[in-house]
């Protein structure tokens, strides 16, 4: 089942009309366009839901939500616009920040959110990445929910996909970026590695069942501030 994600609205008084699960697990995919996030939640979903891009075109243009079960819990995985398209593309940067914010504030008005999912291309670790990562877990969540890396495009990293992480972290780690859990996958199901895209299916879930945290942090948002445009 697909949900497009709506924002809430609001009766005027103190309820808004529509309230997500209570006994979901909110778990936020975020990181630069093109990184793989939706390649990465059809993973963990097991099918092509989420619409990957096919070339350069930036592909998820606002918050959708794929529910799954995993380990008898139900796990509500939003995919989000990449961050990082400049002024002028399909979705530019402000509202893809934007969009965000709304996510995380409209979660609050129902379980909140118990994990954050940053998906990055392996390569360089970039400015552009601690940017991301400041401004959504540190500005937006208050440093306080668990946060994991994906990295994607390591099917060609030798001897294992994980050996990336090992000859990288401490970039992560000198730019102010650390984490509570990483795995490094393949997300794109290729002719020839079938293998590496099993394995990266198995680890994914994994890291997700494991370090979301049982109860949401809610965002403290005042009603006034929830149309707020950055
Ligand atoms: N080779 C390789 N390609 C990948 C991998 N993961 C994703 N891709 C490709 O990278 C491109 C972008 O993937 P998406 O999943 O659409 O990325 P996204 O982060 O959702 O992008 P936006 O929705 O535009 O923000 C697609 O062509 C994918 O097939 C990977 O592990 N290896
Ligand atoms: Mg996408």
């Amino acid at each position: 089942m697909i949900v497009r994600y709506q924002p809430f609205l609001w009766t005027g008084s103190n309820q808004p009309y529509r309230i997500l699960q209570q006994s979901v697990l909110n778990v936020i995919f975020f990181g630069e366009t093109g990184a793989g996030k939706s390649s990465v939640i059809n993973l963990i979903l097991g099918s092509d839901k989420a619409k990957v891009a096919d070339g350069q075109v930036v592909v998820t243009l606002e918050s959708t939500v794929y529910p799954v079960k995993l380990d008898g819990k139900t796990y509500n995985l939003y995919d989000t616009a990449g961050l990082g398209e400049p002024s002028g593309g399909t979705v530019d940067n402000a509202t893809a920040v934007g969009n965000l914010y709304r996510l995380v504030s409209d979660l609050s008005y129902s379980g909140g959110v118990n994990l954050l999912v940053f998906v990055v291309c392996c390569g360089r670790v970039t400015g552009a990445m601690r940017k991301s990562y400041g401004l959504f877990y540190h500005g937006f969540c208050d440093s306080k929910v668990p946060i994991v890396i994906v990295v994607t495009r390591c099917e060609y990293v030798e001897p294992t996909m994980d050996r990336w992480w090992i000859d990288n972290e401490v970039s992560f780690t000198r730019d102010g970026m650390s984490f509570n859990g990483h795995v490094c996958v393949c997300a794109w199901k290729g002719r020839y590695n079938e293998d590496l895209v099993q394995e990266s299916e198995g680890v994914v879930k994994q890291l997700i069942v494991q370090h979301c945290m049982p109860n949401g942090w809610k965002k403290v948002c005042h009603p006034q501030s929830r149309g707020l445009e950055l």
